[in-house]
C-alpha cells in the first residue's frame, strides 16, 4: 500500500501540471471529514439523494421491475454508511422481496459498522459484505447467475474523468446479464452559485478534507508541506459541468518528501489538482453509456431537481 501511495504521489507531483489522486482523501481522518461534509448545509448532494430514496422508494422499486418470486442480489458499490439505502431496504423487506444485500466497500471498518447497524435496524435482512476496490470486485460478480441490481450512488462516478467513467461503465456492463439493473446516482449540472459553495463551505470542512492529502503525505511519507503556505481553491465551469478542487501554493517554495528522497518546487500561484466532481445531464450520461450495453430506463429527481437517480438496464 505505502509503495503504491508513494509512487502515485511522486508521479502526480512530478508532472508539469501537478495533481494528486482523490482516492487518497479517504483514510480515517478523511472518512470522518466526509461524514461532516455530508451534513454541511452547503453540501446539497446527500440531502437531495436521500429525498429521492425516502420519498420515491416505491417509484424506484417499480422502475427496477423485480419479480417478487425470484431471488436477486442487491449489490452496492461504495456502500458507506448506507443511510439512503436503508430506506430502500426497509421497503423491500416489508414487501417480502427475496434478496440478499451485498455491500462492497474499500473500508473493512465501514463495512463492519454497516453490517452491525443493519442487523439491529433490519433484522430480517441478509447481508453479505465484500471488501475491495469496486473496480476489481466487479469481476467477482460474474460468478453468480442470479438477477442483479447494482447501486452506485452519491455521485461517486463524478470523481472519474469521462474516459475512466466509460471504462468503468463498460466493465460494470460486462459483469451483468441482460435485464439486470443499475441505480446510478449523479449530481446534475446546475448554476455556480449552488455548486461552488458545496465545495467551499463556510466552516472550512472541505478545505480540511482537501488538505488532509498534504497531512497524509507529511505523516506517511516524511514530508514537510507547510499547510499555511497553501490555499484551498474549488472551481466550477457550468458549460462543461465540472467542478475541480485545487491546492494552490501561496509563495515560491520547496517541499521535501523524505520517503522519496526528493524535493519539489512550487511557484507562487501554482496549482495541484486534487479532485474532479463531474455533474451530469442526459446527454453526458448517454455518451458515457454509449459503448456499453447499459441504457437509461428512467430517471428520478429530488424535489429541487438538483440530483438524479438513473435506472439503467443491461440490454
Ligand atoms: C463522494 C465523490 C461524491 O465529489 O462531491 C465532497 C466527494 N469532495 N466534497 C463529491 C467530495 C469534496 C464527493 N463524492
Amino acid at each position: 500500500m505505502n509503495t503504491k501511495f508513494q509512487n502515485d504521489i511522486n508521479e502526480g507531483l512530478s508532472k508539469a501540471l501537478k495533481s494528486l489522486p482523490s482516492k487518497y482523501f479517504y483514510d480515517k481522518t478523511g472518512d470522518d471529514l466526509f461524514v461532516k461534509i455530508m451534513n454541511l448545509p452547503e453540501y446539497y448532494l446527500t440531502k437531495a439523494e436521500f429525498d429521492i430514496f425516502k420519498n420515491q422508494t416505491k417509484n424506484i422499486i417499480a422502475a427496477l421491475d423485480i419479480n417478487p418470486n425470484v431471488y436477486f442480489e442487491l449489490i452496492e458499490l461504495g456502500a458507506g454508511d448506507g443511510t439512503k439505502t436503508k430506506e430502500l431496504l426497509k421497503v423491500l423487506i416489508s414487501e417480502n422481496f427475496n434478496f440478499d444485500y451485498i455491500p462492497i466497500d474499500i473500508s473493512n471498518n465501514a463495512l463492519k459498522q454497516l453490517e452491525t447497524n443493519l442487523n439491529t435496524e433490519i433484522p430480517n435482512l441478509n447481508v453479505t459484505k465484500k471488501q475491495g476496490d469496486y473496480f476489481n470486485v466487479l469481476d467477482g460478480l460474474k460468478t453468480s447467475n442470479h438477477p442483479k441490481v447494482v447501486l452506485f450512488l452519491g455521485s461517486n462516478i463524478g470523481n472519474m474523468e469521462d474516459e475512466k467513467a466509460k471504462r468503468f461503465i463498460s466493465k460494470l456492463s460486462s459483469s451483468l446479464n441482460p435485464n439486470d439493473k443499475v441505480v446510478l446516482g449523479v449530481d446534475l449540472i446546475k448554476s455556480k452559485d449552488i455548486v461552488l459553495p458545496a465545495y467551499n463551505d463556510k466552516a472550512g470542512i472541505t478545505k480540511a478534507f482537501n488538505f488532509n492529502l498534504l497531512n497524509r503525505i507529511n505523516k506517511e511519507l516524511d514530508a514537510n508541506f507547510n499547510i499555511d503556505q497553501f490555499s484551498h481553491q474549488p472551481e466550477y465551469t457550468e458549460t462543461e459541468g465540472i467542478a475541480r478542487s485545487y491546492i494552490v501554493s501561496n509563495t515560491d517554495q520547496e517541499v521535501h518528501i523524505g520517503a522519496l528522497n526528493k524535493t519539489f518546487q512550487f511557484k507562487k500561484g501554482e496549482k495541484i489538482h486534487t479532485e474532479i466532481s463531474r455533474k451530469y445531464n442526459d446527454e453526458i450520461l448517454n455518451s458515457i453509456l454509449e459503448n456499453s450495453s447499459l441504457r437509461i430506463v428512467t430517471k428520478l429527481l429530488d424535489t429541487k431537481s438538483y440530483f438524479a437517480d438513473y435506472i439503467l438496464i443491461k440490454t
